[in-house]
């Protein structure tokens, strides 16, 4: 890992996991509802990693796509703007309880990602490796979700290096811990392999509507 990272707010969001702290017991549905359980909506962008921002340019970013793939590659700012445009306008909810409303988020869809690597029926899993040395995992359905994209701007300006900026992962349809900022590296596998939170006591799937917090 470059650099120090926050350990006091590493312990006290894994005493958050322990002691199980925000949890309503509440379930939501986003067909009717649009704050998840437990969540308060903010107006402002909180900013919230491990401390370490790594500063990358456009031109020094890269996106290696490898694992369970027929066709890995390494993505640099023109590859990644080769491929077709996505855009939209989401939610986003943290496990800290806030949520924030109407994102415009642009960059590549999964989907296109998808087409271009072409993982293998045994790739059901996926690896995020950020390069503050973050990892989280999803499973490859959820990661192939519509909503689920790669993301390089925000509001239409390019996303600012404290959010992630020039490329990060954006999930929306779970908590944002799900969502790598800096993202250097996503891994297809044959296996689970928990991420930084994961293993701290976060949930596995982390859906904010059914409140999957903390591993139960
Ligand atoms: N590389 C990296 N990605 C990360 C994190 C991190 O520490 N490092 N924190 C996660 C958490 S807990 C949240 S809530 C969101 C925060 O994104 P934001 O700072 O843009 O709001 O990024 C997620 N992605
Ligand atoms: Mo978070």
């Amino acid at each position: 890992m470059l650099g120090k990272v926050k350990e006091k707010l590493i312990r006290s969001k894994k005493k958050w996991a322990e002691e199980g702290r925000l949890l309503t017991g509440e379930v939501a549905d986003p067909a009717v509802d649009r704050l998840p359980p437990g969540q308060r909506k903010v107006d402002q962008w909180p900013v919230l990693d491990l401390g370490i921002q790594p500063e990358l340019t456009q031109d020094e970013m890269r996106l290696e796509i490898d694992g369970l793939v027929e066709n890995p590659v390494t993505l640099d700012w023109q590859g990644l703007h080769a491929l077709p445009k996505f855009s939209q306008t989401t939610d986003i909810h943290c496990v800290t309880a806030w949520s924030r409303y109407d994102n415009r988020f642009d960059g590549v869809s999964v989907a296109s990602l998808i087409d271009l690597v072409k993982p293998t029926q045994a790739a059901q899993f996926v690896l995020f490796e950020a390069h503050d040395g973050y990892t989280t995992n999803l499973s490859r359905a959820v990661f192939e979700d519509e909503t689920a994209m790669l993301a390089t701007h925000w509001e239409g300006a390019p996303l600012t290096p404290d959010h992630g900026g020039p490329l990060r992962v954006v999930v929306p349809k779970k908590y944002f811990w799900k969502s790598a900022k800096w993202v250097k590296r996503i891994t297809f596998s044959a296996d689970d392999k928990p991420g930084f939170w994961e293993v701290r006591g976060y949930h596995n799937d982390g859906d904010p509507w059914q409140e999957e917090r903390y591993a139960p």
